[in-house]
């Protein structure tokens, strides 16, 4: 498919919680005229405290920028996770713009303010260390959320996020996300613009909020999801759940070449 724009963000490259083979795919079934990566795209924290870069990791890097070269305009506004990309505000890396915020108008005109959301987050700026706290924890849910997800692939079953369910039990989390929508949509009111794209709290959302259009692009460990604008300016949520053609896996033994050949075929 063929997009205006497309937004994703949260993906947190360097994790074993990223899903980067649902990434790979869905880069490799998805153009667009403007590739907005709305932060926490590389996870500098984790890859702070241990080192972990798989292939398929490398791969997704290597997919961005040749989208790049080949005119693709990539625009990359760093979050929090990969908040040292922020030293580069206003440079180029390759064909990859980096910016702190960026204003995207639709094919209808509406102006968009697009920004990771990290600012705006009360727990954020407040306690950093309940934060990292919260990562720790946050890392051990998502951990056992991939080998859950292992073996439901092995069922025969469809990606489904423990840890999304959990948030959503969660009534604090809920008051939590009420309020960082909130707070986004009045900060684009104060910009002047009509909307905003935002990631950072895992949650693919488009809604309107007193008159302003707030929508978030989900992430790449949990919900595997995708903003778009489609041609005629419609605004949509893509649920990439399900890699295409990919072989039903019926032992354990076969799952990692099974793997290897879609990042294989992905990367060609
Ligand atoms: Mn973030």
């Amino acid at each position: 498919m063929h997009y205006k724009a497309i937004w994703i963000s949260d993906v947190h490259l360097g994790t074993s919680g990223c899903q980067a083979n649902y990434l790979l795919d869905f880069l490799k079934h998805n153009e667009a005229d403007k590739f907005y990566l709305v932060g926490d795209i590389i996870d500098g924290w984790r890859l702070k405290k241990s080192f972990y870069w798989p292939q398929s990791h490398n791969d997704v890097v290597q997919k961005l920028l040749r989208k790049a070269r080949k005119g693709t305009e990539v625009i990359y506004v760093p979050g929090n996770h990969d908040e040292s990309a922020r030293q580069f505000f206003g440079l180029s890396f390759g064909d990859v713009k980096v910016v702190e915020e960026v204003i995207h108008t639709t094919a209808n005109g509406k102006r968009l303010w697009v920004t990771h959301g990290d600012q705006f987050d009360g727990v954020m700026q407040y306690a950093k260390w309940l934060a990292y706290v919260g990562d720790t924890l946050y890392s051990f849910i998502l951990h056992v959320n991939r080998y859950f997800n292992m073996l439901r692939v092995k069922m025969g079953l469809q990606y489904w996020s423990l840890s999304q369910y959990l948030k959503h039990q969660v009534k604090n989390a809920v008051s939590y996300i009420a309020d960082f929508e909130h707070i986004m949509a009045r900060e684009a009111r104060l910009r002047g613009c009509d909307g905003v794209v935002c990631g950072h709290i895992h949650k693919a959302e488009i809604r309107e909020i007193d008159g302003l259009l707030y929508c978030n692009d989900g992430d790449w460990v949990e919900s595997l999801t995708a903003l778009v604008e489609t041609q005629t300016g419609e605004l949509k949520i893509i649920h990439w759940t399900q890699i295409k053609g990919e072989p039903i896996v019926t032992s354990a033994a076969d799952l990692e070449p099974a793997i290897q050949s879609l990042i294989e075929e992905a990367t060609l």
